[in-house]
């Protein structure tokens, strides 16, 4: 049996962010509405498998706390809406968040372990973002952003290999590798892009400038 659980409901009595999670873990998740501050935040307290987060992209959402295995977060937003989402848990593990609409992504791991998580944001021309910060550790993510003007940010620690394709539209990718000896592959990297390691900027006139440990094109293996 699974809870489905609002994260409140609109003045026109549409609900907000939803929350699916199996009944055996509603005692591990605490659900508090930030209302001033317009924020969702869900409460890990104890490890949690299969959840599920709804994202309508009319309020924001936080999830902190302890770990998270096999989360599924789906942006439900319509075109023009933007979900948000920080992930502050102590380690993620097999995230796999998708988009299933028109709408844009704005997913930030400011700190904790996000271990092989899938992303893939808007087919369209939405304009994501996605952020790892420094307190953060990501390890072999494989995001897809598609269409649009988005934007990667990787400022913390990397481990394995990272896989992006980005998709047409004028993408910047960031990377300030804080520690660690991951590899970052960048599928689709083109002349309307731009990949800033370290504070160089790199386009497809300069990739020889890139580190030895970026690649570019299609993954070989
Ligand atoms: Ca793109």
């Amino acid at each position: 049996m699974a809870d489905t659980i609002g994260g409140g409901i609109n003045e026109d009595g549409s609900l907000q962010n939803t929350l699916v999670i199996d009944e055996k873990y509603a005692e591990s998740i605490d659900i508090v509405g930030l209302e001033n501050a317009g924020v969702t935040e869900l409460a890990i307290n104890s490890p949690v498998k299969d959840v599920e987060i709804g994202l309508k992209g009319d309020v924001d959402t936080a999830v902190a706390g302890a770990r998270l295995a096999f989360a599924e977060i789906v942006n439900e937003a319509p075109a023009g809406e933007t979900a948000s989402v920080t992930i502050a848990v102590t380690k993620a593990k097999k995230l796999d968040f998708t988009t299933t609409g028109e709408g844009a992504t704005d997913l930030s791991v400011p700190e904790g372990r996000m271990m092989k998580p899938t992303i893939t944001t808007a087919e369209g021309d939405a304009e994501d973002s996605i952020s790892f910060g420094i307190a953060s550790t990501v390890k072999s993510a494989d995001i897809s952003t598609g269409g649009g003007n988005d934007t990667i940010v990787f400022d913390g620690r990397m481990k394995g290999r990272s896989i992006i394709s980005t998709g047409d539209g004028a993408d910047v990718i960031e990377v300030n590798r804080r520690s660690g000896k991951g590899k970052l592959r960048i599928t689709d990297f083109s002349s309307d892009d731009t990949l800033i390691v370290d504070g160089v900027t790199i386009t497809t006139d300069n990739l020889e400038d890139a580190p030895k440990w970026i690649k570019f094109g299609g993954d070989p293996r």
